[in-house]
């Protein structure tokens, strides 16, 4: 085979596989773990399947594993609870799914079709209780605050004097707790529909009341992004404020008398924070972008300046000779 086209076909899967094209059905594991045949071994963990709940989406699996010295099943319905087969309650099977009895060492797996939260509990042990959440309440669009589905990124607003454009976009584009979210904005000058080169801003984002997240920036070429984690669910307010653009296109560059003062201008977004099924602590760590120059010429004056001070301190102390006020080492005995 000519190599251009091997090259083309490499081409062509590796742009495949990053584009995501391909959907990948996914399978998740449950374990009975020992000691699950027995109420009182159990104790007091109360995990008769673990996870005891399973987010997925439709046309995932999931596969249950009996790590216990005992048969099992995995059946729909509500269970009796803890303590409910005491008083001969033993569950009531809906009929949506069965595994039947499967032994130790032995697994069963079941694919979710539909929608819908599916309690399950085992016929033979029914204080066994577990629960499938097939597509949870997390859509796959992004809303605003008021629960208005976002039609398309980026979302446009005005500063309140109408003198600058932000656009914002987020990715991934539903917000989930514990899941890094990278906020990308855009600065235009609306008059000549041209990115602002330079803006100054302070980003302020509100989540049920409280400041979640705070941080001051500069755009470099008309942009400038956040990463973000959210540790709760819950409507954001996504606020600019502080609008200084400085820039050679900039408002605050004399072409034009702004009517506010910048420090009054602000520009503000909204959206919801969904709760995340599958992961329930911080894993990602957050770096942010330097800002740059400022930040490098903060850095630079730093490096010139201390070794600086301190050579011309050297030279004088060469210069003046042994300097009087210091002492010597000698202890005049007194007499
Ligand atoms: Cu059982």
């Amino acid at each position: 085979m000519n190599t251009n086209v091997l090259f083309i076909i490499s081409f062509l899967v590796f742009f495949l596989s990053v584009s995501g094209i391909e959907v990948h059905a996914e399978q998740k594991t449950v374990v009975i773990p020992f000691g699950a045949y027995n109420p009182e071994l159990n104790t007091p963990a109360e995990v008769w399947f673990d996870p005891p709940t399973t987010s997925i989406k439709v046309g995932d699996s999931v596969s249950w594993i009996n790590d216990d010295r005992e048969g099992h099943t995995v059946t729909s319905g509500q269970g009796s609870g803890r303590f409910g087969w005491m008083s001969d309650d033993f569950g009531q099977a809906d009929g949506f799914f069965d595994s039947g009895r499967f032994f130790p060492g032995d697994s069963w797996s079941y694919t979710f079709q539909e929608k819908g939260a599916f309690r399950y509990f085992c016929t033979i042990h029914p204080w066994m209780e577990g629960f499938v959440i097939v597509d949870p309440l997390i859509p796959d669009y992004p809303h605003d605050a008021m629960g208005n589905k976002i039609e398309k990124f980026p979302v446009i607003e005005y500063t309140n004097d109408g003198l600058i454009e932000l656009d914002i976009t987020w990715e991934p584009n539903v917000i989930k707790t514990f899941e890094k979210v990278v906020l990308i904005y855009h600065t235009y000058d609306p008059a000549t529909n041209s990115n602002l080169d330079k803006m100054s801003y302070d980003i302020i984002i509100t989540q049920n009341g409280r400041e979640v997240f705070r941080d001051s920036g500069v755009t470099q070429v008309g942009g400038d992004y956040r990463n973000v984690l959210f540790e709760e669910s819950g409507p954001i307010k996504i606020k600019f404020e502080n609008i200084v653009s400085w820039g050679t296109s900039g408002i605050e560059s004399g072409a034009r008398e702004p009517p506010l003062h910048p420090s009054q201008r602000s520009v503000q977004f909204t959206a919801i924070v969904y709760d995340n099924p599958e992961q329930t602590s911080f894993t990602d760590d957050i770096v942010q972008p330097t800002q740059t120059l400022q930040f490098y010429y903060e850095i630079a004056v730093a490096i010139i300046l201390i070794p600086a001070a301190l050579f011309i301190l050297i030279l004088w102390y060469m210069k003046s000779g042994k300097p009087t006020g210091l002492p010597t080492g000698q202890k005049t005995t007194p007499v």
